[in-house]
């Protein structure tokens, strides 16, 4: 059946029923049918599986309801383009999102199996590094949630992000098979499979009517084949699609090397096509230059675009309205060569002239940078580029010159202005700059929180914000409430449930009503209870990962994020040294757990050093009898989604505390203030906006702002000049320097002090002083109970903006031009008829 079909009355579901009885029924059915066990010899993995099987079959009609809704109202669609997708576990999420969450335990409790028990088996499904992949997951979900048609389009990778393993201290990374014991989630779509062209040459003809016509041939074909992810909307109808693309050999094996007797080669080459989609690249502030990577972005862009234009012409649309009926984002410059095939899918497939070609890709496509940091933007060799692209290459070295004649035009003589502006980077052996065909190809263009989006204009697109002041725009960032808040905290989801109506899971902004409530001594009472019971479960976990036990009533400081140097995990490092210190020196301290967690690049030997350093002093720290209980350190092994929802609902202090002007914006800062923890950190990202909202009184901010590092760098002072700013930083760094912390790795801690002393690159000295203060100004705070709890409570209240729905509804609103679909009223047992 096409999209334009209309439904066949044959072809009426009959939906399954969502009552204990019927799920049970369907759970035993998957069990035997499904998943091939009897009963009696199932595991617990095995009911994992079958339960899965038994929601998938009930997401799945929804989405074909959602699917026929929009082919009939002729809606405007939105894919979201992006290489990663930081889902989690999807199970207790669906269950959820679906509204039967309750109903299954109950039915799995009448088999006598335990729902926890079964859901902590499901491995993540991390196919991101971080921020951006976890945005990409939180939109997506928003999406489905407020009726949008949005579609995500990705890699599925084999591998996702690799899971870390502490070794000595150090970090080790082990391959992340998650998808060895198959996966109940995705509908595998055979039929929908694209041919991706690699490397080959151009052929060019020329018209009668002197326009030129191209033809890309030879070099190798690889397919794309689909498999799908229905993502529910919180107890809506409407779920809508991830599309995620495996490649496949085009044959399966090549019959010249069969014919010849080389069954092994034959065999070889295949499987080498099908290394793009094995592993994702688990770097998130670096560009990797790497062949394999350039293939992998093209690979998946080819794809979705191809069949995003097979879809519009399936329900009938002329190829000319593509960009009225379909907006494009690109997720970073990580898919930006989309507007180079969408160009030449255009040009070449579908013989539009360029004019007509290029008006209609600027209007499908917008793009969102996440970072300023000039070693994450993707520049590609031109050499590289012309013999993996040779197409792309013609038609990025036409939109170039078209561009640069534009700004002759209007800005005549400023020859450098044209050098910068251009997408070839002249200077550095010639190089594609892929963020300047992002932004030369989509009509807007948008920072990730107000100080990022402003020092986009000032810094990286200063030039292209002369050419075009009005393509540049904000979204800040935004965390879906529904795993952030109701999912990871359901003792505070009860709480502001029992004070306030429960419209506020779909419209954050119906928080502000528990405001009231932060100066209720019942309320305070409550909110410590749920804080402590939320720590009694971190600190079990904590155990039975790390063996490192932690008391469950003192303060949870929390730094939770990749191990980057702009982060700056070695201030809060310094911090549990000064602790330590004070300690040993018998001072009375503010009893409290740090806990750190996070993955380095594997490339990354400063990131990978800083990790081996903070488990050496935590383990000096944890096992001091003189600390008595009152400072505990741990290195958490393996953050991942699923040990987010643990972590951040047990933290009492958020450390946002990356150098000023580095990053983009922040999603973990909104966690945990929605979380109820208060944050400590520096004026930047969407701290700004976290402070704006909570009032100054309820956050600790401190340290160089973005222009003041800028004026400071200028300055030049030399890092070791700083050590007098403190009373002990010198005695610190001197620990650090002369291995007084050190198991083994006496030179490591070394270099770290060296680092520090002489290059410290994003100023931990020059902000330390700042920083010790507002540790201390926020120790305070925390031995009046009352007092934090009451700006604890303030920050929950306070955090409507954060919502991810209203940054989906910002995009749609100023970049997309979509509106949300009538979305059908949240009651599955309706249905049942
Ligand atoms: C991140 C940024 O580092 C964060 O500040 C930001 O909140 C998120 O993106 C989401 O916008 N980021 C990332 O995770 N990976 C990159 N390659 C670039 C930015």
């Amino acid at each position: 059946m096409t999209e334009t079909t209309p439904p066949n009355p044959r072809h009426r579901l009959s939906p399954l029923t969502c009552d204990a009885p019927g799920l049970r029924q369907s759970i035993r059915d998957a069990l035997v049918r499904v998943v091939g066990k009897d009963p009696d010899l199932a595991t617990p993995r095995d009911w994992l599986h079958a339960v899965s099987f038994a929601i998938r079959e009930r997401i799945i009609e929804r989405r074909v309801v959602t699917r026929r809704q929009f082919a009939d109202e002729d809606v405007k669609r939105v894919y979201y383009l992006s290489m990663e997708y930081l889902i989690g576990r999807m199970l207790e999420a669906n269950l959820r999102n679906m509204g039967i969450l309750e109903v299954t335990q109950q039915a799995l409790q009448d088999l006598g199996v335990d729902f926890r028990e079964i859901a902590r088996l499901e491995e993540d499904a991390a196919l991101g590094n971080g921020g951006l992949g976890r945005l990409a997951a939180c939109i997506l979900e928003s999406m489905a949630t407020q009726g949008y048609p949005g579609y995500g389009y990705g890699i599925r990778y084999e591998y996702g992000m690799f899971q870390q393993h502490i070794e000595h201290f150090r970090q080790v990374e082990h391959p992340d098979n998650w998808l060895r014991f198959g996966n109940p989630w995705e509908f595998p779509r055979p039929e929908k499979t694209f041919p991706v062209r690699f490397y080959g040459y151009v052929v060019e003809h020329h018209q009668p009517d002197g326009e030129t016509s191209c033809n890309w041939e030879n070099g190798e074909e690889v397919l794309a084949m689909a498999y799908d992810y229905p993502t529910a909307g919180y107890e809506r109808r409407n779920v809508n699609n991830l599309r995620l693309w495996a490649a496949k050999a085009t044959r399966d094996f090549d019959l010249r090397y069969f014919n010849e007797g080389d069954y092994i080669r034959a065999v070889a080459d295949k499987n080498e096509s099908e290394t793009i989609s094995m592993v994702l690249y688990p770097n998130d502030a670096t560009a990797i230059g790497k062949e394999l990577r350039l293939k992998q972005e093209y690979f998946f862009v080819s794809a979705s675009l191809q069949d995003i234009i097979d879809r519009h012409l399936q329900l009938e649309y002329p190829i000319d309205e593509l960009a009225d009926k379909a907006a494009i984002q690109l997720n970073d410059t990580h898919p930006a060569i989309a507007v180079a095939e969408c160009m030449r899918l255009l040009l070449d497939e579908h013989r539009i002239p360029w004019d007509q070609a290029w008006t209609i890709t600027r209007n499908l496509f917008s793009y969102t940078n996440h970072t300023l940091m000039p070693e994450a933007l993707e520049t590609w060799p031109v050499a590289l580029m012309e013999r993996v692209l040779p197409r792309h290459m013609g038609i990025i070295y036409r939109i170039n010159h078209e561009f640069i004649e534009e700004v002759r035009h209007r800005f005549p003589g400023e020859h450098e202005f044209f050098r910068r502006l251009s997408i070839i980077d002249e200077d550095h052996g010639r190089r594609v700059r892929m963020a300047h065909l992002a932004v030369i190809g989509s009509h807007r263009v948008n920072g990730v929180a107000a100080l990022h989006t402003s020092l986009l204009k000032q810094t990286l697109f200063a030039d292209f914000n002369r050419v075009w002041p009005e393509r540049f725009v904000n979204v800040t960032n935004g965390v879906t409430p529904r795993l952030w808040m109701i999912q990871a905290n359901p003792g505070l989801t009860e709480l502001i449930e029992s004070r306030i109506s429960s419209d506020w899971k779909f419209d954050l902004d119906r928080l502000k009503q528990f405001e009231p409530y932060a100066s209720d001594d019942a309320t305070r009472e409550a909110f410590r209870a749920v804080k402590r019971r939320n720590k009694e479960r971190l600190a079990a976990l904590v155990h039975k990962r790390t063996g490192i036990t932690i008391r469950s009533d003192v303060m949870y400081d929390v730094q939770i994020k990749r191990i980057h140097e702009y982060k700056r995990q070695l201030l809060k490092l310094l911090h549990v040294i000064e602790l330590y210190q004070r300690i040993r020196d018998g001072e009375d301290v503010l009893p409290r757990v740090v806990l750190f967690a996070g993955k380095a690049a594997p490339g990354y030997q400063r990131a990978k050093d800083i990790i081996a350093v903070i488990n050496e002093v935590a383990d000096i720290v944890n096992h001091d009898p003189a600390m008595g209980d009152r400072l505990k350190c741990v290195f958490f092994p393996n953050y991942e989604v699923s040990s987010a929802t643990i972590i951040i609902p047990a933290a009492d202090l958020s450390e946002q505390i990356s150098t000023a002007g580095f990053e983009a914006s922040g999603t973990g800062n909104m966690k945990l203030a929605l979380n109820g923890a208060l944050t400590i950190g520096t004026l930047d990202g969407a701290n700004i906006e976290i402070r704006d909202a909570v009032g100054t009184e309820n956050i600790f901010i401190f340290g160089m702002t973005a222009d003041e590092i800028s004026a400071h760098r200028a300055q030049g002072i030399p890092p070791g000049a700083h050590l007098d700013s403190h009373p002990r930083l010198r005695s610190m760094v001197e620990a650090l320097r002369d291995g007084f912390f050190s198991n083994g790795g006496r030179h490591l801690h070394a270099e770290i002090a060296r680092y520090l002393l002489e290059e410290d690159p994003f100023f931990v000295l020059a902000d330390y002083a700042a920083y010790s203060d507002a540790c201390a100004q926020a120790d305070r705070m925390y031995q009046d109970a009352e007092a934090w709890s009451e700006a604890a409570l303030l920050n929950v209240a306070r955090m409507s903006h954060f919502s991810i729905d209203r940054t989906v509804r910002e995009y749609a609103q100023n970049i997309w031009n979509v509106v949300p679909e009538p979305v059908l009223p949240p009651c599955p047992e309706a249905d049942t008829n």
